[in-house]
C-alpha cells in the first residue's frame, strides 16, 4: 500500500507537465546493479580506472572488458513493472518527459518515447578519431578493444566523469524541469551533477517534487513528498491510479 497526498493524486490524474528523473535504482529490480552502496559497481571497482577518459587512455582493454561484461548483463535483463508503468502512463499523457541517467535502454524497451539520455547509451559506440557515434548491439563484442572501420579505437558512447553531457540532452532536461508541475525523482542517489541539480531547478520553478527510493538520499530533504519503496512497486501503485476516463 503506497500512501500518497491528495495533491500528488491530483497532479498524477491531471497528467500535465509531468517529468521524471531516473537513476540506477530504477533498473535494480530488472537485475542491473547500481553504482553506490552495497553490491554497487563502485564497491569493488575504481571509477577512476573505468569511468574516466584518463582510465580509458591508460588501459582501453580493461575498460572495454568491463563494458562488454555490462553489455552482456544488461542484454539479459528486461524492463520491470516500474519501467512499464512509466511507459503506460506516457501513452495516456504523451507530454510526459522521461529523463534518465541510465545507459541501459530499459525505458525505451518498455515503450517510453523521447527518452532524454543524460549519460549516453551502453549499446552505442563512438570513434575516438572523428567522434561519430553509432548503435552497436553485438554481445559479446568480437574484438576487445573494438576498432572503427577507419582503424581508430572505438569507445563506449557514455559520459564519463569530467566529461560534458550531450548539450541537447542537457537543454531538454533543464527545460522539462523548469516547466514541470510534477517532478518525480526515482532511484537515484542524486550525487552526480549536473543531473542531481534538476530537482532543485524543478522545485524553484514551482514543481511538486516527489522522491521514490527505498533509501534516504542527498535530495530527500528538498522533496515535497517522499515515497519510500522500490520503483517497481511504487510506480505501478502511483501511476496505475489514472482515472478510467483518461485511459
Ligand atoms: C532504488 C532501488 C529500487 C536501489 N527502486 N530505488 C558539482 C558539484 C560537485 C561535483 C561536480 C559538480 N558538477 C560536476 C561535478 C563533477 C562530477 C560529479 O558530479 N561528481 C560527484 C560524484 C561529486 N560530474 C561530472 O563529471 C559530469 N560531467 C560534468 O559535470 O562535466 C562538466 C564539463 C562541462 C564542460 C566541459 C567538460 C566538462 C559527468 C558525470 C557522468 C556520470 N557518469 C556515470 C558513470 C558512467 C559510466 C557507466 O555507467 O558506465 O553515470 S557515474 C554513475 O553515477 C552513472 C550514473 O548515471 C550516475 C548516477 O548514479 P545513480 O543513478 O544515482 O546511481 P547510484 O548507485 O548512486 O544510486 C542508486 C539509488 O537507487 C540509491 O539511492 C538507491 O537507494 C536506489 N535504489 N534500489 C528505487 N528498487
Amino acid at each position: 500500500m503506497v500512501e500518497v497526498s491528495a495533491r500528488l493524486r491530483e497532479l498524477v490524474a491531471a497528467g500535465r507537465d509531468v517529468a521524471v528523473l531516473t537513476g540506477a535504482g530504477m533498473s535494480a529490480e530488472s537485475g542491473v546493479p547500481t553504482f553506490r552502496g552495497q553490491g554497487g559497481f563502485w564497491e569493488n571497482e575504481s571509477f577512476e580506472d573505468l569511468a574516466t577518459p584518463q582510465g580509458f587512455a591508460r588501459d582501453p582493454d580493461k575498460v572495454w572488458r568491463w563494458y562488454d561484461a555490462r553489455r552482456r548483463g544488461v542484454a539479459a535483463c528486461a524492463p520491470n513493472a516500474g519501467h512499464r508503468a512509466l511507459a503506460e502512463y506516457q501513452m495516456h499523457h504523451p507530454g510526459m518527459k522521461v529523463i534518465t541517467q541510465n545507459i541501459d535502454g530499459l525505458h525505451q524497451a518498455a515503450g517510453s518515447r523521447n527518452v532524454v539520455e543524460l549519460h549516453g547509451a551502453l549499446f552505442r559506440v563512438r570513434c575516438t578519431r572523428d567522434g561519430m557515434a553509432r548503435d552497436d548491439r553485438r554481445v559479446p563484442l568480437p574484438d576487445i578493444p573494438p576498432r572503427c572501420a577507419c582503424g581508430a579505437l572505438l569507445r563506449p558512447d557514455i559520459v564519463w566523469f569530467g566529461e560534458a553531457l550531450p548539450q541537447a540532452a542537457v537543454e531538454a532536461a533543464f527545460g522539462a524541469a523548469r516547466r514541470a508541475a510534477l517532478f518525480l525523482v526515482i532511484g537515484t542517489s542524486a550525487v552526480v551533477y549536473p543531473a542531481a541539480g534538476l530537482p532543485a531547478i524543478a522545485s524553484g520553478a514551482g514543481a511538486w517534487v516527489v522522491e521514490i527510493n527505498p533509501e534516504r538520499t542527498a535530495i530527500s530533504d528538498q522533496a515535497d513528498e517522499v515515497l519510500r519503496g522500490p520503483a517497481a512497486v511504487v510506480l505501478p501503485a502511483l501511476l496505475g491510479a489514472v482515472p478510467a476516463a483518461t485511459r
